[in-house]
């Protein structure tokens, strides 16, 4: 562990080794050896990944994050309220905008003492930190530079106030059936008796809908997913084309998941020479880029049952879009 900053308001430490490129070396070394081709979604995020990520929040067409901003204005008080917390504990946190009005809601109810963000960018933990304690009065934020699918278990303890442990965005959706259920379990162990869990997901609705949103006609989703291209291309010293892939995304109804995909639209050799490998890429061969699964109240209740927590109280817009649930440790 280094410790970045430490102030008495701000503290900062990251988890992060100096081997990090391994993780993104591993999983293509793994992923474009496989009978069918797979990136995991993780490595979108760059600078550049993030910008198009924010872009396609501004979208029209995609609904998530201003829907589960809503959410969270109309419940932030009545979810304090009745948790009484104290700390907010945020995972795969970014610049902190949703965090705010949980933040809001806990000075208002004089609840207020610590944020713990949690994100791989040191930037961002840093902007984000810096930020808060001028905006809150008497706000400590203690950050962690992690992954926290690796670095859960260096979340520091509560201090005494009950706390929230939030995943918004709808990105456990991103984790097949078995590893999210595996990632809720090691998130339930980080909850006390009066911690809540509180989860973000997008919801199972009409197939059009839910297609435009990952395929939008600006085409700024084609570009985020392009974009892991660019990123194995400058990590690992590979020759990707990008250009020569096509965006793809369809909602897959059996598993109820959105899937993205880059499809070769020529035959291609890539030399991904930090790794010493040739992949060979047929005429209109796929790669997976992303799951991005849909839910429903039952499907959440029974992955909260079999990671051992138990849903406590359930929210979602008018339309039924996208929803929030409060969960607990199950006894
Ligand atoms: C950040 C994982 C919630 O799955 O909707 C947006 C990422 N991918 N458009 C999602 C994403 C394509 C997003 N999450």
């Amino acid at each position: 562990m280094r410790a970045l900053l430490d102030t008495g308001e701000i503290r900062i430490e990251s988890w992060l080794s100096d081997a990090e490129e391994r993780v993104l070396a591993n999983d293509v070394l793994d992923g474009l050896t496989r009978p069918f081709k797979e990136i995991p979604p993780k490595h979108f995020y760059d600078a550049r990944g993030s910008e198009l990520f924010e872009r396609i929040c501004e979208l029209p067409e995609y609904y998530p994050t201003r829907t589960e901003r809503q959410i969270l204005v109309r419940r932030a008080a009545e979810i304090v309220e009745s948790t009484g917390a104290g700390e907010l504990v945020e995972l795969g946190s970014g610049a902190a905008a949703k965090a705010r009005i949980l933040l809001d809601a806990m000075g208002q109810a004089a609840t207020l003492k610590r944020y713990i963000p949690i994100d791989v960018s040191e930037r961002v933990v840093r902007d984000a930190a810096e930020q808060l304690v001028e905006d809150y009065d008497g706000l400590k934020v203690h950050g962690v530079v992690g992954d926290f699918e690796r670095h859960l278990g260096r979340v520091p303890d509560a201090d005494g106030a009950p706390r929230l442990v939030a995943l918004l965005g709808g990105t456990i959706g991103n984790f097949p059936p078995g590893t999210r259920r595996g990632l809720l379990r090691e998130i339930g162990a980080l909850l006390g008796p009066e911690d809540r869990l509180l989860l973000g997901t997008d919801l199972v609705k009409d197939q059009a809908v839910l297609e435009a949103a990952y395929d939008d006609p600006q085409g700024v989703t084609a570009e985020f997913n392009r974009n892991v291209l660019h990123v194995i291309n400058r990590e690992l010293d590979a020759d990707f084309v990008p250009d020569a892939f096509e965006h793809v995304a369809f909602f897959d109804r059996r598993h109820e998941w959105i899937e993205m995909r880059l499809r070769a639209n020529r035959p291609c050799t890539v030399l991904i020479s930090e790794l010493g490998l040739r992949i060979e890429f047929a005429a209109g061969e796929e790669l997976r880029t992303e799951i991005s699964a849909k839910f429903t109240r039952d499907r959440i209740e029974s992955d909260f049952k079999a990671a051992g927590l138990a849903l406590e109280r359930w929210y979602t817009d008018e339309q039924k879009l996208f929803a929030l649930s409060l969960a607990r440790r199950a006894t």
